[in-house]
């Protein structure tokens, strides 16, 4: 085959010519458009209170899924487990990294002040999500996202005194049982302040016990159970969460005590997650404070606004609402995102 020399010359000329041609091509347009551009992934260290509340996991949820890949970033999430010494320990951690930002849901407002230092010097900004914090200087922190506590507890408190005044006992003794969030979370702070000036301002209104339930349902449930054996009589439980009422509503309904608006005792309650509203449905919470936990895109949003050079807005407080049976349908539940 190809005996001639001058057929054998033409083949190996045009056999180059066509080796040439594709790498060219390969290397140039052809190549470009088979391969995505590939942009650097934006590295976030999250520092997450722990895993105590139905609040708490939606919150967990709506920040993995905004954060993702897809969406351009490489999360490295930390749960502390309600320990404030590892959520210290996670964030220095992150400084190791070198992650472009550090958000923090931090358990209490204060003990910040080094680490937050650290994170400055670094040069990594800092977001903070869902409870504040409170250092001795504002630049520690970027921005903040989260919800206005303290008008979540005087919704509870104006709809507990419109309940008693329509019942025709506004000026009657009410024995109120406080179940705290965690000491020194905002969450706690604020919704404490609210029922603490109600309590002021109404002369027959008596806290009967605080018990400090932790914002989780064991803990809740032990407390009341233990409460109500001392034999002490009450009219209200303020539950700082909804999975506080749920231990709280399982000890009463153990010791024959009925929960209801017109029944033995009203549930005031805070988060509105599903379950909590399915109870509320059925009379046995009678209102829902709702806390919004989808702080995900937020977080997002404040960071593509401080990669374009933008400025956020430092606090950020979402728009919120309340439960109670009569506003609540089937429906509505199972629309319900958290
Ligand atoms: O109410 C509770 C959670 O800080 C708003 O923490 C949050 C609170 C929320 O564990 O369920």
């Amino acid at each position: 085959m190809l005996k001639n020399p001058r057929k054998r010359s033409c083949f190996l000329y045009l056999a180059s010519a066509f080796i040439i041609l594709c790498a060219g091509l390969f290397t140039t347009g052809c190549g470009q458009k088979n391969i995505p551009e590939q942009e650097e992934l934006i590295r976030v260290g999250f520092s997450q209170v722990g895993s105590e509340s139905d609040w708490r996991m939606a919150n967990t949820a709506s920040m993995i899924s905004a954060l993702s890949e897809e969406n351009g970033f490489e999360l490295i999430f930390d749960n502390a487990k309600q320990r404030q010494e590892n959520q210290l320990l996670a964030i220095r951690n992150f400084i190791q990294q070198d992650v472009d930002y550090i958000v923090l849901a931090p358990i209490a407002e204060s003990g910040w002040d080094d680490v937050l230092q650290e994170a400055k010097e670094a040069g990594i900004p800092v977001i903070i999500v869902d409870r504040q914090i409170a250092v001795s200087d504002d630049s520690l922190y970027t921005s903040w996202v989260g919800s206005n506590f303290l008008e979540e507890g005087q919704r509870a408190v104006r709809w507990l005194e419109a309940t008693v005044q329509q019942q025709g006992r506004l000026n009657h003794p009410l024995r109120i049982l406080h179940i705290q969030g965690t000491d020194g979370a905002t969450a706690q702070i604020q919704r404490t302040k609210a029922l603490t000036d109600a309590v002021r301002t109404h002369p027959g209104w008596t806290i009967v016990s605080r018990l400090k339930g932790e914002y989780t349902e064991a803990k809740a449930y032990e407390l009341v159970r233990d409460f109500l054996a001392t034999g002490q009589e009450i009219d209200v439980i303020y539950s700082e969460n909804d999975n506080m009422s749920f231990g709280a509503i399982r000890a009463l309904e153990e010791a024959g005590i009925s929960c209801g608006t017109d029944s033995d005792v009203m549930i005031i309650s805070f988060d509105a997650v599903r379950d909590a509203l399915r109870l509320c449905l059925e009379g046995r919470i009678s209102i829902c404070v709702e806390c919004n936990p989808l702080h995900g895109p937020r977080v997002v949003s404040l960071i593509r606004q401080l990669e374009a050079g933008e400025q956020p807005a430092k606090l950020t407080y979402v728009d919120e609402t309340f439960f109670s049976a009569g506003i609540l349908s089937e429906e509505l539940i199972a629309n319900r995102e958290y």
